[in-house]
């Protein structure tokens, strides 16, 4: 399922990897695309959205709007 999350405080291609290790963490075979510009990260995963989301707002980054997409 891809879940797509909209990320407030990323800054920087830090911000990116930190964001992309939170969630490596929790789920080591995800695939996450960040877009720093916008703020949108994209997460192929089968974990629950909840759970990546935490992982998110534990690695120090604001969710402030989470879409749960269809399996491809
Ligand atoms: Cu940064």
């Amino acid at each position: 399922m891809t879940i797509e999350f909209q990320v407030e405080g990323m800054s920087c291609q830090h911000c990116v990897a930190a964001v992309t290790n939170a969630i490596r963490e929790h789920d080591e075979t995800a695939q996450v695309q960040v877009d720093l510009a916008s703020g949108r990260v994209a997460v192929e995963s089968a974990q629950p959205a909840d759970a990546l989301k935490a992982a998110i707002d534990e690695a120090g980054y604001t969710v402030t709007r989470v879409t749960s997409g269809s399996a491809r």
